[in-house]
């Protein structure tokens, strides 16, 4: 997409399941985005010139997924001023606890915003970059608004099976 808005960032393709739903938030809301893969182990060169220039390629948040040791949205938020907004991947071995922790524990000084763990991690990322950029935008907001009405409706018509 020509001018991205929002980067999504994953360590490996193996993230893209999770990570997608991050991406179809941003696709509903219109907004443009890019998605890459960045490790922090793997491409650590490419993850700094990743970090380093994001804010000048007008990037306005960087929602970031890794799983295991998942240094990505940590690294990158030590590069960059930008929101970044992690999200732990489901691990193979562990369910996603060790992504979480990995990400949710930064050091005092060098925040990221840590979602839930998996699918709900990545869509609610998805909704906070909208969120981050309805301040400014009014039409954003109103179309976030017009979401949450749209969610509480289809909960309110939510039935349940005779018991
Ligand atoms: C992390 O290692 C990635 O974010 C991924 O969640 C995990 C496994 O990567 P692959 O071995 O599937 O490439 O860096």
């Amino acid at each position: 997409m020509d001018n991205p808005l929002v980067s999504i960032v994953m360590g490996s393709s193996s993230d893209w399941n999770v990570m997608q739903q991050a991406a179809r938030i941003l696709k509903d809301f219109n907004i443009p985005h890019e998605t890459l893969i960045v490790s922090a182990h793997r491409t650590p060169d490419r993850m700094f010139e990743f970090a380093a220039t994001a804010i000048k390629r007008g990037i306005r948040c960087i929602i970031a997924g890794a799983g295991g040791a998942a240094h990505l949205p940590g690294m990158i938020a030590a590069k960059t001023t930008l929101p970044v907004l992690g999200v732990p991947v489901t691990s193979k071995h562990l369910q996603g606890v060790d992504s979480l922790l990995s990400i949710v524990q930064m050091p005092k000084g060098v925040p990221v915003a840590t979602f839930a763990i998996g699918e709900a991690g990545a869509a609610n990322a998805g909704l906070f970059a909208v969120a981050l950029l309805a301040i400014g935008d009014s039409a954003l907001a109103e179309r976030l608004e017009s979401f949450r009405a749209a969610q509480a409706d289809s909960v309110a018509a939510m039935t349940l099976p005779e018991s």
